[in-house]
């Protein structure tokens, strides 16, 4: 049987690496092989693209250019990674993966709808999450554990920018939880680590595990 493939989005520091992490742990101990993956990343040709992208050096060729590496790394992630795992049976849990897109790209940096759509056709066709969590967490909260996680190390191209950009960028995720309420859920991220775990955990038993459970 195919695997399911879940996916974390969401602001600077809200939690996904945690969760998904912690996610991973969970199903692990259930016997569920799952692979926990990123993006930009999650694969050796991705990683490289990771690597131009997030140090800044695209920035000036426009937003538009930096759609087409995310495109480009999200390509190679699909095909080396997330598709033979799934086709495996295995699951997947990505930290990031389409929705930021429509919204660092589409909702902040202005790129038409229309050609996000179409890389989006190519690069991930079929392989749609099954679920996708966004962790919500108000700007300062995510900027502050962002940075307490970073130390003294230097801030990267995205988490450089304003509060109103971070604020943006929250209700960019929220705007897309509302138009496709069947695959995003949204979780307060606020909360202790605990609790946010466990709400992840109920509604993965109730969407997926239970699906699997109750069919004949
Ligand atoms: N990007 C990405 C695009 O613009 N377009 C795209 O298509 C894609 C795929 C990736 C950047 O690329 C952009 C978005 C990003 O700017 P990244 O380095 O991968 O950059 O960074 P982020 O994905 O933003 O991840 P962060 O590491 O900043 O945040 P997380 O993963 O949300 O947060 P996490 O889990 O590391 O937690 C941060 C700290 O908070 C603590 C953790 O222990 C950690 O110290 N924490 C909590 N503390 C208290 N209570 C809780 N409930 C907590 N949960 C976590």
């Amino acid at each position: 049987m195919r695997g399911k493939f879940i996916t974390f989005e969401g602001g600077e520091g809200s939690g996904k690496s945690t969760h998904a992490s912690m996610l991973a742990q969970r199903l692990k101990a259930l016997d569920i092989d799952c692979v926990l993956t990123r993006e930009p990343g999650g694969s050796t040709g991705a990683e490289i693209v990771r690597h131009i992208i997030l140090s800044g050096i695209a920035k000036p060729l426009g937003a538009e250019t930096e759609t087409i590496l995310f495109a480009a790394a999200r390509d190679d992630h699909v095909r080396m990674t997330i598709e033979p795992a799934l086709a495996a049976g295995k699951w997947v849990i990505s930290d990031r993966f389409i929705d930021s897109t429509r919204v660092y790209q589409g909702a902040l940096g202005k790129v038409d709808m229309k050609l996000i759509r179409s890389l989006e056709r190519v690069t991930v066709g079929a392989t749609m999450p099954d679920l996708t969590f966004v962790l919500d967490v108000p700007t300062i909260v995510g900027l502050a554990r962002a940075k307490s996680r970073r130390g003294s190390g230097a801030a990267d191209r995205f988490e450089s920018e304003s509060t109103e950009y971070h604020d943006d960028l929250r209700r960019g995720f929220l705007v897309l939880a509302e138009r496709e309420p069947k695959r995003i859920v949204v979780i307060d991220g606020r909360a202790p680590r605990d609790v946010v775990a466990e709400k992840i955990w109920d509604t993965v038993e109730s969407r997926l595990l239970g699906a699997e459970t109750a069919a004949p």
